[in-house]
């Protein structure tokens, strides 16, 4: 019996999302099954049981009758979820150690850049000044991570292993060892007092859209060794005002911000982030989604869904993450 055909709509734009590497890719572990990649392939659609999309164009998969899941090449799934033309059917995103991992790195990196004086030790560097400032350990540094799903919880745990205080805050209430847990809008507050470095892990979602303005950024621990509360921003753009950062910035409510997405991608030239001085910036590449362990993933997946399996890491579409 013929194999329901795998769509390949893959729009980043940049070298990791090569629509062409991730062909080849798939074609080597799904190989008695046809893969179209469009747009140029030709094929009838009702032969595609199943899609696997990065930023899809709204109504691009509607095409397909016969559809039975839809892949998310990555863990975010806002992009899909602003499609109200959307298939009914389960729609999978990414939840795998090799993601994690790269998320973890990320995530320390950024925190030991702040809590290490990077930026002033660069700047020590490039105008030959010898003059260290005293540096505080990572214990007297409490770092607060926004999201404490799969990518969260690992960096929780890592950033406590070098010895900093760490909280977490998500919708719902958990006990992690070791991590403080805070959960809802109720304990935001609580958990924001006590935040030094704030790491934003969460989806976007209608209620999580803006989370960071300034409102949030006022109330964060003022008190630290640090000066001023920094902001670490890996999760999407629309998490954040970003006017708001910018004047947060320059009238020193916020000392410094690591920030991988944006409201607008790729950032415009003419966006003032580019040149800030107090900001660190990455083009979207905090935690890339490596098209040797995906496709692997999601062939896997596809393999034991066709058996009467169950799929993994289904996204809730009410809670929209
Ligand atoms: P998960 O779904 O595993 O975790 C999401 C966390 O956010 C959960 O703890 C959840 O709470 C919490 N959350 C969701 N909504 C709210 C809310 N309204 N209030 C409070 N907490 C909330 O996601 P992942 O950890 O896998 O990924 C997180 C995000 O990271 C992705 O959605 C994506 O946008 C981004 N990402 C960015 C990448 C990059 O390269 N920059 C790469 C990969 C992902 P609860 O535990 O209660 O459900
Ligand atoms: C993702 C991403 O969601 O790359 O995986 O941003």
């Amino acid at each position: 019996m013929t194999k329901g055909a795998l769509a390949l709509l893959i729009h980043g734009g940049t070298e990791n999302w090569s629509p062409e590497r991730w062909k080849a890719r798939f074609d080597q572990v799904c190989p008695d099954r046809a893969v179209h990649l469009l747009p140029n392939a030709r094929f009838d659609p009702a032969e595609v049981h199943f899609a696997a999309v990065w930023k899809p164009a709204p109504g691009e998969l509607a095409a397909f009758a016969n559809l039975k899941v839809i892949f998310n090449l990555g863990a975010g799934v806002d992009a899909l979820m602003a499609d109200n033309t959307l298939p009914e059917v389960p729609l999978v995103r990414v939840a795998v150690s090799d993601l994690t991992l790269r998320m973890s790195e990320y995530v320390v990196l950024h925190v030991l850049m702040h809590h290490r004086q990077e930026l002033y030790l660069r700047d020590s560097q490039r105008a030959k000044r010898w003059a260290p400032k005293v540096q505080w350990p990572a214990a007297a540094i409490s770092v607060g991570i926004m999201g404490l799903g799969t990518l969260g919880t690992n960096a929780a745990h890592i950033l406590r292993r070098i010895g900093f205080r760490v909280a977490g805050w998500g919708r719902s209430t958990r006990r992690i060892d070791g991590i403080d847990c805070f959960a809802g809008r109720s304990e935001l507050d609580a958990f924001l007092r006590r935040t030094d470095i704030l790491v934003c892990l969460l989806p976007l979602t209608p209620d999580t859209r803006a989370i960071l303005n300034r409102e949030l950024f006022a109330k964060l621990n003022r008190k630290s060794p640090l000066g001023a509360p920094v902001v670490i921003n890996a999760g999407r753009g629309g998490l954040q005002n970003e006017a708001d950062i910018l004047a947060c910035l320059d009238d020193g409510t916020l000392g410094g911000a690591s920030l991988d997405v944006f409201v607008q991608e790729p950032l415009p030239a003419a966006s003032p982030f580019w040149t800030h001085p107090r900001v660190v910036l990455t083009p979207h590449n905090a935690a890339d989604t490596d098209a040797d362990e995906i496709s692997e993933y999601v062939a896997q997946q596809i393999a034991r869904f066709e058996q009467g399996g169950a799929l993994d890491n289904v996204v809730d579409r009410k809670r929209g993450y």
